[in-house]
């Protein structure tokens, strides 16, 4: 087994940015699939139907990937440092999506990581793993050592706090792995729970149809007429992560530059963002992970924030 491999491994990891890296075995993850189950019986997953049609795959690696001995997971912070605050418009956008799409520039190094792999592992086959392939990442970068599923359900670690992204490269080689992180750090705290606009969380689950990053990120046509309410947003949700007292406290600022805000999102006015239009969407969202709404998405979500504050200036009118 590869123990010197491992570790040189991690290391090649760390100097091509990423915080944390860390290697599981391949092997069967029976609550992860239970879990699973129970969360898409329950209805969870809203109209994420692209979760329910691969849930063998990721409740089993190996149906994704038969040949799968290892998981290597990565952590990369994205924290842009800068905060709601410091936008010019009342509007707001999920610090992830400030800057470039982050499954580009994870991607492009989980390949550099198995291109250095193959000069010293020739025959390795290896698939690089970011957010849209069937892979619970959470479970796997917990079983790999990384952090635990916090009460807001994303993944903590205790030294960088859960402000950044995981990706991974399941390779068909074995390699010396980490102990799981067993611990669960949350103790007796409700912060994001509590803070929850939209009671979207309970211990430890989500109910993503009633998660403002869900209806601002994923949900396709008309809101649900009991969740028009955005609170603001009109990309994605930070508040159970801003409230984190692990991000309080640990959350570092990310060195990569392409997760440096774009001007415009600093600088955009609510009148800047109610006048955009496909043209100028296009231009400012060009290789963005905003993207994924489409601009049809953005323009439903500005709106519907927009009569929000319309209507709140009536009543106090
Ligand atoms: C679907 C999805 C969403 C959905 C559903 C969220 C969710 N929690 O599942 C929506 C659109 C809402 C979403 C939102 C966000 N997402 Co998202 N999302 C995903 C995706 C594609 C799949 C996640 C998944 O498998 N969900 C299915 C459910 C069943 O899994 P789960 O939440 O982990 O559920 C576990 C727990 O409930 C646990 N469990 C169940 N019962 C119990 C009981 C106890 C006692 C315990 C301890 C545990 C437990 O078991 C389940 C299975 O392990 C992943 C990428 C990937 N391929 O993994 C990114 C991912 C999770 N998202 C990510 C991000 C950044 C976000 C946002 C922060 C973006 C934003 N700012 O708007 C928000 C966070 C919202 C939140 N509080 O979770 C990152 C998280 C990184 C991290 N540090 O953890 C990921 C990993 C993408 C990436 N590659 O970086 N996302
Ligand atoms: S992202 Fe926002 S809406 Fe979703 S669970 Fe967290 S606080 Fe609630
Ligand atoms: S806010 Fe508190 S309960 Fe929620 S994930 Fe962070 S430590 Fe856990």
């Amino acid at each position: 087994m590869g123990i010197g491999l491992s570790s040189r491994i991690k290391t090649h990891a760390t100097d091509l940015g990423f915080q944390k890296v860390g290697i599981a075995p391949a092997g069967p993850h029976p609550k992860l699939n239970s879990d699973l189950n129970d969360w898409i019986s329950s209805g969870h997953h809203a109209t994420m139907q692209w979760i329910e049609s691969r849930k063998d795959e990721r409740g089993n690696i190996h149906k994704y990937f038969p040949r799968a001995k290892a998981v290597i997971s990565v952590a990369m912070v994205y924290h842009s440092g800068h905060e709601q605050k410091d936008l010019s418009s009342n509007y707001k956008v999920s610090n992830y999506a400030w800057g470039d799409d982050y499954h580009d520039v994870l991607k492009s190094k989980l390949f550099q990581l198995l291109g250095w792999l193959k000069t010293i592992e020739p025959n390795v086959k290896g698939i690089v793993c970011v957010d849209t392939s069937p892979v619970m990442e959470k479970a796997w970068a917990q079983k790999a050592g990384l952090g635990w599923q916090g009460k807001h359900t994303n993944l903590i670690s205790r030294d960088y706090g859960s402000w950044f992204f995981l990706g991974e490269l399941i390779v068909d080689i074995e390699l010396e792995s980490d102990k799981p992180f067993t611990e669960d750090l949350c103790g007796t705290c409700t912060a994001c729970i509590d803070a929850c606009p939209t009671q979207a969380l309970e211990d430890y689950k989500i109910d993503a149809g009633k998660c403002i990053s869900y209806l601002t990120i994923e949900h396709r046509g008309e809101l649900p007429e009991d969740q028009q309410d955005l609170d603001g947003w009109i990309y994605g949700c930070d508040i159970c992560q801003e409230v984190c007292p692990w991000n309080e406290k640990f959350g570092k600022t990310s060195e990569e530059f392409a997760f440096q805000p774009r001007s415009e999102i600093l600088n955009y006015t609510d009148d800047d963002w109610n006048a955009l239009d496909e043209k100028s969407y296009r231009k400012l969202f060009k290789g963005s992970a905003v993207k994924r709404a489409k601009f049809s998405g953005l323009k439903r979500n500005i709106i519907s924030n927009k009569h929000k504050d319309t209507k709140l200036s009536d009543e106090n009118n």
